[in-house]
């Protein structure tokens, strides 16, 4: 087999570089380990950036999204038993965010993809890299998991295989450097068949821990506890996780939360991690493969998007004019922004979250930073502009 750019992972960055090149007339071939059922059934992300919203509108992918998502102005910070909304909308001269969640995106992008005739080989296994220091770099894997072994010839890869894939240990671990906190937390997600509980989401900082409700749909709803991340969610019975959400969302105007069947229910763990730098030859990283951010901020997929972005445009000038530039800068390029939204998850995630090490002197400063966030307009716009997503950077 051969292509121009071997592409492997279907996730958001995977299946959204394979559609910028084909709008760019350059071929590619995405592999990628899971079945199309099962990367179309995990629930994952669900805040969507302007710019990502926009990319997918203006690339033609943006159709189901714009009738089935939801538009959202604000966010609310809850604290001490009140609501404090951040009206992102008027801070940010008209941004605004969509929630949509990440499988349909993956959906839109899938059916897109083969609908122009692009090709997705699904199940593989036994994925390696090599020569990536040579002008023709290949993939080798099996088909159907531990089928017929095949070697993808191409001129460049891009590994958007997630945190665990293959492609970044390919790079020589001398050239590479990882920086990495693990946070002492995880997050329970749950998905609830219910109405909204609130037109916007609320994340919420409580004695008992942090609480985030988010929603999917006017009938399916997701939330979320902070826990810690060796539990085991066969210790979560639905009447405790109704409880602690009850408590942590409990404000003293008598909101209340509407509950509904749990559907669906896991513990992730968090952590803020960047590999630098993200290529290595003719070998590129892009979103979770190079980067991770707590989803406090809800960055992760907007950076994968992002990334893709810059390779998109570098491959774009290479095969038109052989310039080689901005594929060198790509790195670079792309870590400035990753920087950016490693720091605003950071501070989200900080701000937010009980931290059971915290002295008496820090949860009162924790509370003072959201009493300023929420009382200064300053510091409501820095908020805002990085919630949306900043500009991009080329
Ligand atoms: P993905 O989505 O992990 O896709 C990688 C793909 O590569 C495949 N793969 C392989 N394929 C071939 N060979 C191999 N050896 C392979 N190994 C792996 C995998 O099967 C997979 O299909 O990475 P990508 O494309 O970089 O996208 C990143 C995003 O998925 C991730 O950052 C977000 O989900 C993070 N995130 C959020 N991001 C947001 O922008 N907004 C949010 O609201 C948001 N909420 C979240 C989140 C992540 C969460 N979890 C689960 C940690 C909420 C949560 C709870
Ligand atoms: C989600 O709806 O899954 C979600 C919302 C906001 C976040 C993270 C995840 O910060």
């Amino acid at each position: 087999m051969r292509t121009q750019v071997g592409i492997i992972g279907a996730g958001p960055a995977g299946l959204m570089l394979s559609h910028l090149l084909h709008l760019r007339g350059i071929e590619s071939i995405i592999i990628e380990s899971r079945t199309r059922e099962e990367i179309e059934g995990t629930i994952r992300a669900g805040v969507l950036e302007q710019g990502t919203v926009d990319l997918m509108n203006e690339t033609g992918v943006g159709g189901r999204m714009m009738r089935e998502g939801h538009f959202h102005h604000g966010i609310e910070l809850r604290f001490n038993g009140r609501g404090h909304r951040i009206d992102v909308h008027e801070l940010t001269e008209g941004k605004r965010v969509t929630v949509y969640a990440q499988h349909e995106v993956i959906k839109d992008l899938i059916d897109a993809r083969l609908k122009a005739g692009g090709e997705i080989v699904f199940h593989v296994g036994e994925v390696s890299l090599h020569d990536l220091d040579t002008s023709s770099p290949k993939i080798r894997f099996r088909t159907n998991k531990n089928g017929e072994c095949q070697e993808l010839r191409c001129d460049f890869i891009a590994g958007c295989d997630g945190f665990h894939g293959p492609s970044r240990p390919s790079i020589p671990g001398r050239v590479r450097k990882e920086y990495q906190k693990r946070y002492p937390f995880g997050w329970l997600g749950i998905l609830i068949e219910a109405p909204p509980s609130s037109p916007e989401l609320i994340y919420a900082n409580h004695e008992r821990g942090f609480a985030l409700v988010s929603t999917r749909s006017p009938e399916i709803q997701r939330m979320y506890l902070q826990v810690d991340p060796q539990d085991d969610i066969a210790n979560w019975s639905d009447d405790r996780i109704w409880f602690e959400l009850h408590e942590r969302l409990s404000t003293r105007d008598g909101w209340t939360l509407i509950e509904g069947p749990i559907i669906q229910k896991n513990i992730v763990a968090m952590r803020s991690f960047v590999c630098e730098p993200m290529q290595y030859g003719r070998l590129f990283l892009a979103g979770d493969a190079a980067h991770i951010v707590p989803p406090t901020g809800a960055k992760g997929l907007n950076l994968a998007v992002a990334d893709v972005q810059v390779l998109a445009r570098a491959l774009d000038a290479f095969y038109k004019s052989g310039k080689t530039e901005w594929l060198e800068r790509y790195s670079e390029t792309c870590l400035r922004r990753v920087w950016k939204a490693e720091r605003f998850s950071w501070y989200m995630t900080s701000m937010l979250h009980r931290h059971h090490d915290h002295s008496p002197l820090e949860r009162q400063l924790q509370l003072a930073e959201l009493e300023y966030v929420t009382s200064s307009r300053a510091a409501a716009t820095s908020l805002a502009e990085n919630y949306v997503g900043l500009p991009m950077e080329w």
